[in-house]
């Protein structure tokens, strides 16, 4: 009988659903495991490789914990609001509504091709009102709580897509994470989300077993810095202005102070006969965007006020210049400039002839001569902190500011509020209205789902196609009265995403959007998605559900305590993209080598969290190894083990155990292939033939469930995953190999305690050994501990 995996996979798949819809106890919290894959979006591609990469070993690690006797919760779902789907449907020229709901069908028949076992009961789409009426619930309870609130700001626009982006959503070099337009800055009144409120709570990773690079990620992108707040007088005014400074131990070094272009006391302070040059300055320093501005390679520009600052250590005046390379949205948008100890500063001093001072010297006796220095040292030319170090002289200068009330203490994050509203169609409404006079209200309670309208021209055109349906309009006149007006803008599909995890244990749920019952499944125990989530749906989540907490509405700090991130598949070493042309689709091997030839093929590729570059040459030889192994199962023998026998045995199940537990499935797996290579000529008995099944079937669950039917009545992921001797380990003997001249001529096997002479006699003892060392001069003895002897003769 030949393992024929397009005969059985149906079968399973199809038991395996039933299953999970019958015995699966949403109430058995006490061993629960809730495993959850990173949202899909049903962007129109099929889903591929990659998609494969994340939910193919992520089912196998679920399969292993139910075998550990976990109530194994794996929902799925799909993200299927926003740009991806909504461009889809533009391009093919059809409702996205019609076009999400075909493509998730299309990627449903393909998941479950993957023979993954999913809650599919709990299913959550974003874009059907039973969830976004939760969706909205949840923006109203941030916005009663002052955590949701609209302002003007700068923002950034992504003229490609048409619509504002967060600046998480924007790349280093400046271009959309999506459409790959540069952004541009434009000021817009839009709706943020107060994540800056968590900033401190959200450094706090603790509890947390996360990759170290996503902690960096996210501390470095939330930014704190501590340092002080300075003010400073104006020359012959009455304002004051502030500056934030991490370097308070320098400002006997401050010569001159830069305000943003878009600091609101530029124009009362700056004297006529400059309010031209810099009225032109802001004008052009619009078109610049926040990456540009910040570029330290960048020529420095600036113009001067005309006004004066006095430095409160010296009472020194300190001409007030403008320029863009500070900006408005950090710190209180305004710098003391140490042009000896801060690079950017230092140029643009230099370019405008501006006063440079050293006021630290270093260890190596650094000097100002081409640029500034930047390190720690001891002050020098400072006056009351002379000879301090660094470190010292910032806590007595804060001590000083805050005792002269000119300062103090002070932390400032590079995290700003996140933007939350899209100039596009295909979102969750805002439910907000605004009164006749423009003042905004939230939508009550009992007109949720503040719905979607389907009469709108959804075609980006850079003002929100909401605003073009007249049903929207009708509907708020009717419910709130003549001359209110709806909110036009749609919630960024990130929203959507940032509390899914939270509804998938009550998806039913048309009262709640989750309960304290349903929450005793939270947080989510295993969470396996890509890097590229680090400082986006991962801090938002995070965000979410702290604030989520200090509603009452949760009990626990954090979303995901274990996080894994799968490495990417290349093709030609370049992320697959269907815009380079150079996805595979996995449609075709499925096909052609079964789903678990499939599954474990892309495990056995190399470490999961590594990934690799896609090649389909190795796939043949994985297809083998699952062949091998259904012959190994097909027959059963009877014998008695030996020493070896037991300790390969006990040693594979101890290896692909603690494979297992830390995702190492690549290693798993070889160790199951040397199993089969050890035991196919001997064969296996029973016992030891359900052992090996048992190990194999997270992996290929089909021909593991199959070949476990073969030999009993339930399933294999209902039986107990199998425990090792240790006794069998310690290997009490050792096999040594013989050789004469290199060629292997015997073996024989002796107690791990003998000694060398001993076992080189042994050896000459044995018969095959003695017939070619018969009447031969041996030259050499050459003794591999507990491997080998060689002995070289003429
Ligand atoms: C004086 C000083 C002297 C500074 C020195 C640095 C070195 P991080 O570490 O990123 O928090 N800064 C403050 N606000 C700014 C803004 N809105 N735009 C551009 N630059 C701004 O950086 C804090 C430092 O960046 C601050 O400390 C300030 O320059 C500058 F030897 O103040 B410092």
């Amino acid at each position: 009988m030949e393992f024929k995996p397009q005969n059985i996979e149906k079968k399973w798949q199809k038991a395996w659903n039933d299953d999970k819809k019958s015995s699966f106890n949403i109430k058995n919290v006490k061993d629960k495991k809730y495993c959850l894959t990173m949202f899909s979006y049903p962007s129109g591609d099929k889903l591929h490789i990659g998609h494969w990469y994340n939910y193919g070993p992520a089912d196998t690690f679920c399969r292993y914990l139910k075998m550990n006797g976990y109530n194994v919760f794996q929902p799925q779902g799909f993200d299927a609001f926003g740009l991806p789907a909504e461009n889809y449907a533009i391009k093919h020229g059809v409702h996205p509504r019609e076009s999400t709901e075909k493509n998730i069908n299309t990627m449903k028949d393909q998941l479950k091709a993957i023979g993954a076992m999913y809650n599919w009961e709990n299913e959550v789409i974003t874009c059907q009102e039973s969830y976004y009426k939760w969706t909205q619930w949840l923006f109203l309870e941030l916005y009663k709580n002052n955590l949701a609130y609209q302002k003007e700001a700068t923002v950034n626009w992504d003229p490609i897509d048409q619509t504002v982006l967060a600046n998480e959503q924007v790349l280093s070099d400046g271009t959309s994470d999506r459409s790959g337009a540069l952004v541009e800055q434009k000021l817009l009144k839009q709706w943020f989300l107060k994540i800056t409120d968590y900033a401190d709570e959200l450094l706090d990773f603790s509890s947390l077993n996360w990759p170290k690079k996503t902690v960096r990620m996210q501390q470095n992108w939330i930014g704190r810095s501590r340092g002080a707040i300075i003010e400073f007088s104006i020359n012959d005014f009455n304002d004051k202005i502030s500056v934030f400074t991490t370097r308070p131990d320098t400002l006997f070094g401050a010569t001159y102070m830069v305000l943003a272009p878009e600091h609101p006391l530029v124009e009362s302070i700056t004297s006529s006969e400059k309010s031209e040059s810099v009225f032109d300055y802001i004008k052009d320093s619009k078109n610049k965007n926040e990456l540009q501005r910040m570029d330290l390679d960048r020529e420095k520009t600036g113009v001067f006020t005309g006004a004066y600052v006095i430095n409160p250590v010296n009472d020194k005046k300190m001409p007030i210049w403008v320029a863009d390379y500070v900006l408005m949205g950090y710190g209180t948008g305004a710098i003391m400039a140490v042009p000896g100890h801060d690079q950017r500063d230092y140029e643009f001093a230099k370019k405008f002839d501006l006063e440079i001072l050293q006021v630290v010297n270093n260890e190596s006796n650094e000097t100002l001569d081409n640029q500034a220095i930047t390190g720690d040292g001891v002050c020098v030319n400072s006056d009351f902190i002379n000879d301090l170090s660094t470190q010292d002289a910032k806590n007595v200068m804060i001590d000083w500011l805050e005792k002269n009330k000119y300062g103090k203490k002070s932390i400032n994050f590079r995290l700003r509020d996140w933007l939350i509203s899209r100039q596009r169609y295909w979102g969750t409404p805002i439910p907000i209205v605004y009164d006749p006079d423009g003042k905004a209200h939230p939508i009550p309670e009992e007109h949720l789902p503040w719905t979607l309208p389907d009469d709108v021209e959804y075609k980006p055109k850079g003002t929100s196609p909401l605003g073009s349906s007249k049903e929207l309009i009708d509907r708020t006149e009717k419910i709130f009265g003549k001359g209110w007006k709806p909110e036009i803008d749609t919630m960024d599909t990130f929203m959507c995403s940032s509390w899914y995890y939270l509804r998938y244990p009550d998806s039913d749920n048309k009262d709640n959007p989750f309960t304290l019952e349903s929450n005793k499944w939270l947080p989510v125990d295993h969470y396996i998605g890509g890097a590229e989530h680090a400082t986006m749906h991962l801090l938002y989540a995070r965000f979410i559900t702290k604030a989520l907490r200090d509603l009452g509405h949760l009990s626990f700090d954090e979303p995901f305590i274990h996080l894994f991130h799968q490495g990417t598949i290349t093709k030609d070493s370049s992320k697959m993209s269907k815009s380079k042309g150079n996805t595979v689709s996995p449609d075709q091997f499925v096909d052609k080598y079964g789903s678990d030839t499939f599954r474990c093929y892309l495990m056995f590729m190399g470490p999961y969290e590594e990934g690799g570059d896609w090649n389909d040459k190795g796939i043949t030889g994985i297809h083998r190894f699952l062949n091998r192994s259904w012959k190994l199962c097909i027959n059963e023998k009877d014998y008695n083990l030996t020493k070896d026998d037991e300790y390969i045995l006990n040693n594979t199940i101890k290896s692909v155990t603690e494979n297992l537990s830390d995702m190492k499935f690549n290693t798993a797996i070889s160790r199951l292939m040397e199993f089969v290579n050890y035991f196919l000529k001997k064969g296996l008995n029973k016992k030891e033939m359900n052992i090996f099944i048992q190990l194999l079937s997270p992996f290929a669950p089909h021909l593991g469930e199959e070949l476990w039917n073969r030999n009993n009545n339930s399933s294999v992921f209902s039986s107990d995953w199998p425990a090792y001797n240790s006794e069998k380990l310690d290997k009490s003997s050792m096999n040594i190999a013989i050789q004469i001249n290199g060629k292997l001529r015997g073996t024989i096997e002796v107690d791990l305690d003998t000694e060398k002479d001993k076992i080189l006699s042994l050896c000459k003892d044995n018969t095959n050994v003695k017939l070619h060392l018969d009447k031969k001069e041996i030259i050499k003895e050459i003794y591999v501990p507990k491997k080998l002897v060689n002995f070289v003769i003429k």
